[in-house]
């Protein structure tokens, strides 16, 4: 081991004493990284800093990312997520030395855990490469202190770069790491550019463009008073062919954070979110959460109704999968044979509703799942030329292989010389997808901004995306338990394992429900037991979760 120096003990040192665990604290990484109360969340931040810096010397000095966020948690909670160099969520093989790292009890057993891991990982400490960090923050209240403090533990690395990138959603965060590490142009401008304009590229490309009505550019956005609605306030005026609107925008005196509103907030009470009501019948609305990751759409039912229709996640992906299925069919025909044949795949958690499943193995797709984690879901994404994956709740991309993208645009420039036949515009639009679309990380901007392109594209109305399918009704509900770390699952979090004797009792409940489907698994971003249920009416989806919950409850202990 290279012998890190006095000067870099002293640091790890002190910065261990100065944001000690608190006595019965426990932190770990989770689905998206470490959440709690944002006024406890100082020493686990600060450790995450170490941790990414060390994980940029790993990388030969690649930039990696830190953001301060706790994206649909209420507003009192914040986090940290760590984001790789290739613009992803840091690998997984690096968890178990970040929770270990956070809980270290003592400022030698930090000191012992790092030399030891840096050790491991073959990585030099206060020699060779420099770590560099980019760190950003959503609009949280205790935001700007922690973001401090994880600067304090980057510090720590001796020779570690943390630059400050501001106020920004968590994927502008993920897509500028990217970028960065790409040699591409890495600045909020420059994302806001891209997006716009290959958003406006996609239009272009749109067949017989006719325009389209007031009503179908009129598009009321929930930002959920975070970071998302800001950040769209800033761009929509360069957004082609768009009349938007953004309610609970984060800005001043507009609302709480997360509060009765926003995706998450959407997607499971299917009602209303604030400042929405009967004026807005027949206009198509869409909702981001807090750090603007995930995206659902609703439509005001009736002017008298709270209760609204709900695109979600899955239908989202359904959406983006008939778009790239056409565009790939053009090019090369129904048996996949023409000019570029393409490996494209699909994956869904456990929370997909069954009818969007079904409807997608209907079209001859492959449909993989994952545990729930949008590191799950990105990682099996990566083994296509085209992946497509979203959670129900709106967190979801497409991922275009380099490779393929590589391909895609030789063919572009070979059929070039036939502008505007078919194949040629169907390549261009595939480009031009890749380009709109975060490939970092799911981004409720840029995938809205797909999906309305998508839709003018087909020329449909949100009742033609709603009509796709119906989703079978489904119920989720939160139970707080004494430890909800008890439940283990198997099978993409399908089945339960553990405590044994609780899936034979869901087994037995499922049975007595037509179209029953039950699951528990453990939140790993609340401190609560998931509950969904599915069956063939709302009553009885709702009183299966409610039979369900009541088992776990009674194992595992209410607390
Ligand atoms: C995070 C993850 C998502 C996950 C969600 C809920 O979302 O990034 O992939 O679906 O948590 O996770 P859990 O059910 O384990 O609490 P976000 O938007 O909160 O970062």
């Amino acid at each position: 081991m290279a012998d890190p120096g006095g000067s870099q003990r002293a640091a790890l040192l002190a910065v261990a004493s100065l944001f000690p665990v608190p006595a019965g604290a426990t932190f770990s990484y989770g689905t998206a990284g470490f959440r709690a109360d944002g006024s406890t969340m100082a020493p686990a931040v600060c450790r995450a800093g170490i941790v990414a810096a060390l994980r940029s010397l790993k990388l030969g000095g690649a930039a990696v990312g830190l953001v301060i966020t706790a994206s649909h948690n209420p507003v009192a909670d914040n986090g940290v997520k760590i984001v790789d160099a290739d613009g992803g969520m840091m690998s997984q093989a690096w968890e178990p030395f970040s929770d270990a790292l956070a809980n270290a009890p003592t400022p030698d057993a930090l000191l012992q855990l790092v030399l030891q891991f840096a050790k491991d990982e073959g990585i030099t400490l206060g020699g060779g490469h420099s770590a560099q960090v980019l760190l950003a923050r959503d609009t949280r209240p205790t935001g700007e202190y922690l973001l401090h403090v994880a600067v304090k533990g980057i510090s720590t690395i001796v020779g570690s770069v943390a630059l400050d990138m501001g106020i920004l959603t968590t994927p502008q965060l993920h897509w500028m790491v990217r970028n960065k590490n790409r040699g591409l142009k890495a600045s909020e401008a420059d994302y806001f550019t891209q997006i716009a304009e290959s958003f406006r590229h996609l239009l272009e490309l749109t067949p017989d463009d006719k325009g389209i009505d007031d009503l179908n550019e009129k598009l009321i956005v929930d930002g959920a008073n975070g970071i998302g609605g800001l950040k769209l306030e800033q761009i929509k005026s360069n957004l082609a062919r768009l009349d938007i609107l953004v309610r609970n925008s984060g800005k001043e005196g507009e609302g709480i954070l997360n509060e009765r509103c926003g995706a998450d907030f959407v997607q499971k009470e299917k009602v209303l979110p604030l400042g929405f009501g009967p004026n807005d019948v027949g206009v198509r609305c869409a909702s981001f959460d807090g750090d603007a990751d995930r995206l659902v759409y609703f439509h005001v039912t009736s002017p008298s109704k709270t209760s609204v229709d709900l695109v979600d996640g899955d239908k989202i992906l359904s959406l983006f999968v008939l778009f790239i299925r056409e565009q790939l069919d053009i090019i090369n025909g129904e048996d996949n044979k023409g000019l570029l044949p393409t490996r494209f795949g699909v994956v869904q958690t456990a929370y997909a509703n069954g009818a969007s499943t079904e409807f997608l193995k209907n079209l001859g797709l492959e449909v993989v799942f994952t545990s729930t984690g949008v590191k799950y879901l990105h990682k099996k994404a990566l083994e296509y030329d085209i992946g497509v994956y979203f959670e129900a709740n709106g967190h979801g991309t497409v991922l275009f292989n380099d490779e393929f993208v590589s391909r895609l645009e030789s063919l572009t420039a070979r059929l070039s010389e036939a502008a505007g036949s078919p194949q040629h515009q169907a390549a261009s639009r595939l480009v031009a997808a890749s380009q709109l679309i975060n490939q970092a990380v799911g981004d409720a901007i840029s995938g809205m901004l797909l999906v309305e392109a998508v839709l003018q594209h087909k020329r449909w109305s949100f009742q033609n995306w709603c009509d796709l399918y119906t989703d079978l009704p489904s119920k989720q509900l939160k139970v707080k338990v004494k430890d909800r770390t008890s439940i283990v699952t198997t099978d993409a979090e399908r089945k339960v394992c553990q405590p044994s004797g609780l899936q034979e009792l869901i087994d037995k409940e499922v049975v007595n429900y037509s179209h029953g489907r039950c699951f528990v698994r453990p939140s790993g971003t609340e401190d609560v037991v998931r509950v969904y249920a599915e069956a063939s009416t709302v009553e009885a989806a709702e009183s299966l979760a409610k039979s369900v919950a009541q088992h776990v409850e009674r194992i595992l202990g209410f607390c």
